[in-house]
């Protein structure tokens, strides 16, 4: 078998490739009244369909996308719906014994990391401002995505692969969702009702140009397997108006508390359905403008899916653009980001599988040279090997050899 082959066998089944889309479900307008039952990912997954059908296509015609990655090792990421009981336990049960290992960080560089887990978050917290609205937004999301999945893999005896959180699958109700219900079987609810707060203001209280009303939480996760999980870093840019000081103003500064979520229904129903996530895909041709509008441009109200989804959890850290990493929703989140880019490139693989836009300043403030394909990803102590943008741009290629059905 041909990996062209296992793609068109093995993704094609599993998204329903073969199945017209159906009919359009109720939709809304952005800001319009919430229609509860009405989400749907049908045209996300048909999309995802004719991309995987593109790759396929692409791979018989000029072979293997790298020497090392074939048939026989490709892999496919699933979303955690799919997930068996006991796939979930085992993925559970990984990122726990993530945070029983030691971190790597050397306490002189952050002193608050003391897991393994928490090497990512300080990562993550250290290059904020040069990996967000950036030219190396997708593929540095990619690389520590998937070198979060490697230490679940290879320190912690996980044998699946990372799962995705499809957005617009549950935008109506994100607490309806297997990842977010709160189970035993979940990445643990809500947050506990804590009333009486105000809007959160993005991108901040001192600039606030898109408000977003409270949910029914705030408080500390109440159920499921994080429920006493730690949060060890941060906040250094907290969504919620009480959350503890780090003593560091760099948020790296050991600061433990528990796990607050606010999930917002007005976050997701508004922002990340079908329809907002097919436009993104069908409508921005071009690396730059399709990553720029995936992360929303919020002067002119506009929240993207990147930011809905990270406030679809909100709370501390989960709202927080630097101390994300610290909920363990963000890996849900940024595979599914990734799976987004993933379908985008399959769209027109020649133009997009190695295309590289915007600068390496925030949304070029101060302005910046453009982002290069040699540009380096260095994910400091998370350890893994420095690539370069060019490396991380297939996932069929570097270090990477997978797909998403
Ligand atoms: C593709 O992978 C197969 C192994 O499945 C290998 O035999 C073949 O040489 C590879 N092709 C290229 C171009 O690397
Ligand atoms: C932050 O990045 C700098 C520059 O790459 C590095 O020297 C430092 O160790 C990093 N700190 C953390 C916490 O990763
Ligand atoms: C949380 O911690 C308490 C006290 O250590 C323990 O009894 C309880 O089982 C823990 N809950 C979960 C979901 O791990
Ligand atoms: C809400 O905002 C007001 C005005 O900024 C502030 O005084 C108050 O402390 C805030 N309340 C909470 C719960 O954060
Ligand atoms: C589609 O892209 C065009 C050109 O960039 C833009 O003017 C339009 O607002 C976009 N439509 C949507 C629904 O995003
Ligand atoms: C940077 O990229 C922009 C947009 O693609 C392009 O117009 C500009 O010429 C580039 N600048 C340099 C110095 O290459
Ligand atoms: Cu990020």
């Amino acid at each position: 078998m041909k990996i062209s082959t296992f793609i068109t066998v093995a993704v094609l089944s599993a998204v329903g490739g073969a199945s017209p889309p159906p009919p359009p479900p109720g939709s809304h307008s952005p800001g319009g009244p919430l229609v509860v039952g009405s989400s749907s990912s049908a045209k996300t997954d048909t999309l995802a369909a004719q991309g995987a059908r593109n790759l396929a296509k692409y791979l018989r015609a000029n072979g293997n996308a790298s020497a090392t990655c074939t048939e026989h090792n490709v892999v496919v990421r699933r979303e955690w719906s799919t997930f068996s009981p006991k796939e979930r336990k085992e993925y559970i049960a990984a990122v726990q014994c993530l945070t029983t290992k030691p971190s790597k960080t050397p306490s002189s560089v952050a002193p608050g990391a003391k897991t393994r887990y928490d090497d990512f978050v300080a990562t993550h917290i250290n290059q904020t401002l040069s990996i967000h609205g950036t030219g190396n937004f997708l593929t540095w999301h990619r690389y520590f995505t998937w070198a979060y999945e490697q230490a679940l893999r290879n320190e912690c005896g996980y044998q699946g692969y990372q799962p995705y959180y499809n957005w617009p699958k549950w935008s109506d109700d994100p607490t309806k969702s297997p990842v977010l219900d709160g189970s035993d079987t979940s990445m643990s609810g809500d947050g506990a009702p804590l009333p009486g707060r105000n809007a959160t203001c993005i991108p901040s209280n001192n600039l606030c140009q898109i408000s977003l009303a409270p949910g029914n939480g705030g408080g500390c996760v109440q159920s499921g397997p994080f429920k006493n999980f730690t949060v060890n870093l941060g906040p250094v840019a907290p969504a919620l108006g009480d959350v503890t000081p780090n003593p560091s103003p760099s948020g790296l500064d050991h600061n433990p508390r528990c796990l607050r979520r606010d999930i917002s229904r007005l976050a997701a129903s508004t922002w990340s359905t079908d329809d907002q996530v097919s436009t993104l895909i069908t409508n921005f041709t071009d690396i730059a403008s399709f990553s720029t509008r995936m992360q929303g441009d919020f002067p002119s109200g506009f929240l993207g899916v990147h930011t809905a989804g990270h406030f679809t959890v909100g709370g501390d850290p989960g709202g927080d653009l630097f101390a994300s990493p610290g909920d363990p929703f963000f890996y849900f989140h940024h595979a599914m980001i990734d799976r987004v880019y993933w379908v985008w490139q399959n769209q027109d693989i020649e133009k997009r599988l190695y295309a590289v836009g915007n600068t390496i300043t925030l949304n070029n403030m101060p302005p910046s040279r453009n982002a290069t394909l040699e540009d380096q990803i260095d994910l400091g102590s998370v350890g893994v090997p420095v690539v370069t943008i060019g490396e991380a741009s297939s996932t069929l290629a570097g270090p990477f050899c997978y797909v998403y059905a």
